[in-house]
């Protein structure tokens, strides 16, 4: 096989993200009829002992302790950041300018300015036939991919409501230990950025509206957490004694914030880590003048449907998202097996590579996740001014 029909990848990182982005790139040849065959060349990171272990488990043929190799390396296309956002910038940047494709995972940076300059390079990059994406894999769980179609359809007529909540429970035991996502230097922010910057692309993507501004509130339930390396030895989290080494928690443990949609509807938002019982909830309701849609990711091959022109009795219908005619759904099972969470990387693998190989921009490109850097900008500072109403910068 010619290198010009291979896609090779170096990625940077190889924990929870590194792992999914892992699977995606070795899945998505298998079962997609791809326009380039991406090869999984090169993984780099800091420590060799877990470098090594997590390359043969993920299955990538070569390693680098530093990613700047990657970037240096004749043999490598693409660069997939899977890293925590304060290192965004700077890999994406060097990628860019070296004439790598680039797959950054969200958000897209730790602040607007940084959003602001990873996008413009981009801009510049992809006038040289060099493209880039932004990690929002939501967009690919079919589910949701549906019902972007049915807004596009006009289904539900004219916009009201988005209703967006993203709960998980992570955080609820105050002697869960500190983590790169509670350190502002590392995450940038917390609930808002991890998990709300994902409802946040999913609902303008399925809407087609940006959301013109904001009114929020912000908390930090637990200010302090147990330094992880000295739980070691100790059981569950329980353990923390008092005298256990304590971090300070520099980021939001959850966000909620009113929007509105710059075509009128009005939106409300969640962001937690403190919903005991909910996993990874992410939710959305969208309701129209003509119907309304339903999504929970902990039901993530189901779609609710509510037609406001059958019988009203007719209650919301629970669509099962794995018919052939469904987004994506023909490459797998047969219909009524389902798809899992690993699946929506899989797909934005499939999208990126077909994109590149024609010569057009990936969706969602860096200008699209600058957008959402700009409303959680705008959430940050209505949280930090008495939620006053911020309106986003465009
Ligand atoms: C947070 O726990 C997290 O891992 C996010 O960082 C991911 O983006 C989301 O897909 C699952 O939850």
């Amino acid at each position: 096989m010619t290198a010009a029909q291979t896609l090779r990848v170096g990625m940077v990182g190889y924990a929870f993200m590194g792992a999914a982005h892992s699977h995606a790139w070795r899945t998505a040849p298998r079962f997609f009829d791809l326009p380039l065959q991406p090869e999984l060349t090169a993984v780099a990171g800091r420590n060799p002992e877990a470098l090594n272990g997590a390359a043969a488990k993920l299955g990538w043929a070569s390693t680098e302790t530093d990613w700047r190799r990657l970037i240096e390396r004749d043999d490598i296309d693409l660069i997939d950041i899977c890293t925590p956002g304060d290192t965004h910038t700077e890999i994406a940047l060097a990628a860019l300018e070296a004439g790598k494709h680039v797959l950054c995972e969200k958000p897209l940076a730790n602040s607007v300015a940084d959003a602001e300059r990873m996008t413009d390079a981009a801009q510049a990059a992809a006038d040289r036939g060099v493209f880039s994406m932004c990690g929002f894999s939501y967009r690919r769980t079919p589910a949701l991919a549906l019902a972007r179609r049915f807004v596009d359809e006009g289904r539900l007529g004219t916009l009201r409501h988005v209703r967006a909540q993203y709960l998980q429970d992570w955080l609820s035991d105050e002697n869960a230990p500190m983590t790169w996502r509670l350190d502002k230097s590392k995450s940038g922010s917390g609930s808002l950025g991890d998990i709300g910057a994902h409802s946040i692309d999913a609902a303008q993507w399925i809407t087609g509206q940006r959301i013109s501004g904001v009114s929020a509130l912000t908390e930090t339930f637990v200010p302090e957490r147990p330094l992880a390396g000295n739980l070691v030895g100790l059981g569950g989290h329980g353990d923390a004694g008092a005298d256990t080494p304590r971090g300070t928690v520099t980021v939001d443990d959850a966000a909620l914030f009113t929007a509105r949609f710059d075509g009128g509807p009005l939106g409300s938002f969640e962001a937690t880590r403190y919903a005991l019982g909910r996993k990874n909830a992410m939710r959305l309701e969208v309701n129209g003048s003509r119907g309304s849609l339903a999504f929970d990711f902990e039901e993530m091959n189901v779609l609710s449907y509510y037609d406001a022109t059958e019988s009203p009795d007719a209650g919301f219908r629970r669509i099962f998202v794995t018919e052939p005619e469904h987004p994506y759904a023909a490459n797998w099972w047969p219909t009524g097996h389902g798809l899992g969470y690993e699946h929506g990387f899989t797909h934005q693998v499939v999208d990126l590579v077909t994109a590149i190989a024609t010569g057009r921009q990936p969706e969602p490109s860096f200008a699209d996740a600058l957008q959402v850097q700009q409303v959680l900008a705008a959430v940050e500072a209505s949280a930090a001014d008495s939620s006053r109403w911020h309106n986003v910068k465009n």
